[in-house]
């Protein structure tokens, strides 16, 4: 129906900075198996310190949807916020298997844009479906980018397997189409600049993931 339409009327809209969100050069590079370790190792602390900032974000998106007088939603939200414990343990996991002092790692320029614009959704005035909006497409970014890299033909080296399988794998992908049923059903309810502050908020966050990409691939 009309509700399903919106999120995928802005993939379309807005295609070509989706494709440089979820085909960028840096994870392009782990399929073809012509990664930089030390990118990657750049990469997973950056990611570490963004998850870190992620779990308030995502607290404040659970905060917002209680509030809602329908909150039906909210078993998946929390679900999402209990996914992340499991995921702080297992970048401290992977940064002992990778040789990385997560300790002595300071967040980088493009990183702290994100976390600025993360910590902005703590204020009460920012509705849930500006909020929710942003929580999709953030997991849908990574859940688009890192299944590329386990699809057929990829040369991914069997060491970035597990990683691209956190965000790659099935179930993941599963979990990004129920946020994406919340919020198609939320911008159907949601007045029209709200509507308007979410696309916002979506082409914002893929500037800032495709930021990410770039930082990681080389060092600024
Ligand atoms: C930068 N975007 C970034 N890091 C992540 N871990 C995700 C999205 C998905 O949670």
């Amino acid at each position: 129906g009309v509700e399903a339409s919106t999120t995928a009327a802005w993939m379309e809209r807005h295609r070509q900075m989706y494709e440089r969100a979820t085909r960028h050069p840096f994870t392009v590079s782990i399929r073809d198996g012509t990664i930089d370790l030390s990118a990657f190792k750049r990469w997973l602390s950056q990611d570490y310190l963004f998850v870190r900032e992620f779990v308030a974000f995502v607290a404040s998106v659970l905060l917002k949807c209680c509030k809602q007088e329908d909150s039906l939603d909210m078993e998946i939200i929390l679900g999402g916020v209990a996914s992340l414990s499991d995921e702080l343990s297992w970048f401290k996991n992977e940064a002992v298997k990778w040789d990385v002092d997560l300790a002595s790692v300071p967040p980088l320029k493009s990183n702290l844009e994100y976390h600025r614009f993360l910590g902005s959704f703590t204020e009460p005035e920012i509705s849930y479906a500006v909020a929710v909006t942003t929580f999709w497409i953030i997991e849908t970014v990574y859940q688009d980018s890192f299944s590329f890299c386990i699809e057929e033909g990829n040369k991914t080296p069997p060491e970035l397997l597990g990683t691209c399988q956190r965000w790659g794998s099935a179930e993941f992908k599963q979990y990004c189409h129920s946020l994406q049923r919340i919020v198609d059903h939320s911008l159907a309810n949601a007045p029209a600049d709200a509507v308007k502050s979410a696309e916002e908020a979506f082409v914002r966050v893929l500037e800032l993931e495709i930021g990410f990409w770039e930082m990681s691939s080389s060092q600024c």
